[in-house]
């Protein structure tokens, strides 16, 4: 398979609203990042995701944008981002955008346009149904709870959004919206940067009338006319996020021949402890060895054919420590097993900032204290609809997006060091005990773990193209396998849980032979509360 500076990569995802304020108004900002920009190139990551900055009006926190061609007035100015772009640069950094384009804001020129009258030449941009029986046209459902059809006044028809009712879809069979948004994209590829991250990708060919929402017919044709028309002969990071691909589909995306992605975000590990079939509220316990097995075959589905990301965490998702770890007395080992299990995996690794320091879920007792509107409008429609509210503050304890969403901890100081203002969202408490500050000159913290890592994959070939080999595929505590490359075998170890498990894979004694670990010292025959390592056999 012919090298890419991308697999060999690790990426981080700065969610811009809560990594730095620069100017004390306690949102994020682009200056913010600027300043951290040193911080990054410490850690070794090679190129930045930033969340959406172009100009919104923030119902779902720049997913909802209304010009994708000039930037937020919180997050700063154009000059600001050249900037940011050219400060990366300097670093050896890439800047990746989110491109978020199954959807616009409803403050967006075209939807203003389109919402004018049935003739108005954007009507066809969205997707505009008349009413049927004075009712909705259909059964489709908001990602963000309730229908996904919204009655406007003006015309009498109803418009589709799959996430808030500010997030109106465009309509991608048109022709014209495809041009325009490879005009916005090569507005942005102009300027120097290194990729697109692509926002629920899959459900841009959609066929609502059909009920075919993700993976509609023509997807992958729009995708490869995307490709040709837009990054196709750049050598660019491209990551499509798919809730439903299957591996199949994963390589047609990911199809080396460069046709379409480079890579895709699969999910199927992420909905393991929830009910199948339900919403992600619906709380099951995670099955370690189902987990086991779902990692385990996307790592042994690709040979030169495709190519996986790899992630435990992003902006909608509940911190790995919290979530599958333990963030209390093992805060420390957990988050760096979390690490070491990853980091050893075939794929271009993605970190969420703060995943680097063991940061936690926040768990917020007051529905007023969260942000979301996916959390908040599930708040309202599962109140309405009889749950106990007891029940429904748990669930969004367990997996609200807030939990990714609180600022930065960079150091111990008020506000950790976010702002100097009143921040957006609250500050999690454990702010003093948990920051950066403390962490970076600490050679014993999960920073310098994952710094680790990053220099691992670096300087280990065997790590970004070596092929994987399962091992212990019944045992529900330890996971281990080996990464192979001609003659050189590095084995990954891990203690998935909190208890001391028997482990005869490496003898006592090899501790030289580790390239990182979570212990200082070294046991035969068994492994402590989440222990984990790399050795090379
Ligand atoms: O997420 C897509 C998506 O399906 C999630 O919102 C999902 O519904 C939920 O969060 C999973 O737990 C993308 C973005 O990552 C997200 O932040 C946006 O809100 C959404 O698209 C709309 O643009
Ligand atoms: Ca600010």
């Amino acid at each position: 398979m012919e090298k890419k500076w991308w697999h060999s990569a690790v990426i981080y995802q700065v969610y811009p609203r809560s990594f730095v304020d620069s100017n004390g108004d306690g949102i994020g900002d682009i200056n913010g990042i600027i300043s951290k920009l040193d911080y990054l190139k410490n850690l070794g990551i090679n190129a930045v995701w930033l969340g959406p900055v172009y100009k919104s009006p923030n119902d779902d926190n720049g997913y909802d944008i209304s010009d994708y061609r000039q930037i937020m007035d919180e997050f700063g100015t154009m000059e600001d981002m050249d900037r940011l772009i050219s400060e990366a640069k300097k670093r050896d950094i890439k800047i990746i955008m989110d491109l978020v384009a199954n959807h616009t804001s409803d403050e967006h020129a075209w939807f203003v346009e389109s919402r004018k009258s049935k003739d108005n030449p954007y009507r066809d941009y969205y997707i505009w149904r008349d009413p049927v029986n004075g009712d909705v046209p259909n059964g489709i459902t908001s990602n963000f709870s309730g229908s996904a059809w919204e009655y406007d006044e003006t015309t009498g028809q109803y418009y589709l959004h799959l996430f808030s009712k500010k997030q109106p879809d465009l309509n991608w069979h048109n022709e014209n919206v495809r041009n325009d948004v490879y005009d916005f994209m090569n507005f942005w590829i102009d300027k120097g940067i290194g990729g697109f991250r692509m926002d629920v990708i899959e459900l841009i060919a959609k066929l609502p009338d059909e009920d075919i929402i993700p993976n509609g017919p023509k997807l992958h044709d729009y995708i490869k006319e995307m490709n040709r028309k837009t990054f196709g002969d750049k050598d660019m990071l491209t990551v499509g996020e798919c809730w439903c691909a299957d591996i199949d589909i994963a390589k047609q995306y990911s199809n080396p021949d460069g046709s379409e992605l480079s890579m895709v975000f699969q999910f199927e590990h992420i909905g393991l402890d929830q009910i199948p079939g339900k919403d992600k509220w619906d709380l099951k316990e995670l099955d370690t060895l189902e987990l086991k097995k779902t990692l385990y075959k996307w790592q042994t589905a690709f040979h030169d054919d495709g190519w996986n990301s790899l992630f435990w965490n992003n902006h909608d998702l509940p911190r790995i420590v919290s979530r599958w770890g333990n963030d209390k007395e093992y805060r420390v080992e957990s988050a760096k097993m979390f690490g070491i299990l990853l980091h050893g995996m075939k794929g271009t690794p993605y970190i969420y900032q703060g995943e680097e320091l063991g940061m936690t879920n926040i768990y917020f007792d007051d529905i007023n204290d969260y942000k979301d509107v996916e959390s908040i409008n599930m708040y309202k429609d599962r109140l309405a609809k009889g749950y106990d509210v007891k029940d429904i503050m748990h669930s969004l304890k367990v997996k609200g997006r807030d939990n990714a969403r609180t600022p930065m901890q960079w150091d111990d100081s008020e506000n950790a060091g976010f702002t100097t203002g009143t921040p957006w969202i609250k500050v999690n408490p454990n702010y003093k005990e948990i920051n950066a500050q403390s962490q970076v000159d600490d050679e014993n913290s999960v920073f310098n773990c994952y710094k680790k890592l990053i220099n691992i994959r670096k300087e280990n070939e065997v790590i970004v193209y070596g092929e994987f080999e399962p091992l212990l595929m019944d045992d529900k505590d330890v996971f281990a396998y080996d990464r192979v490359l001609g003659d050189d075998r590095i084995r990954v170890i891990c203690n998935f849980s909190g208890n001391e498990v028997d482990c005869t894979l490496v003898n006592a004694g090899d501790k030289e032979k580790q390239l990182v670990s979570n212990y200082k010292d070294v046991v035969t025959g068994k492994l402590r509360p989440y222990e984990a390592f790399m050795i090379r056999l």
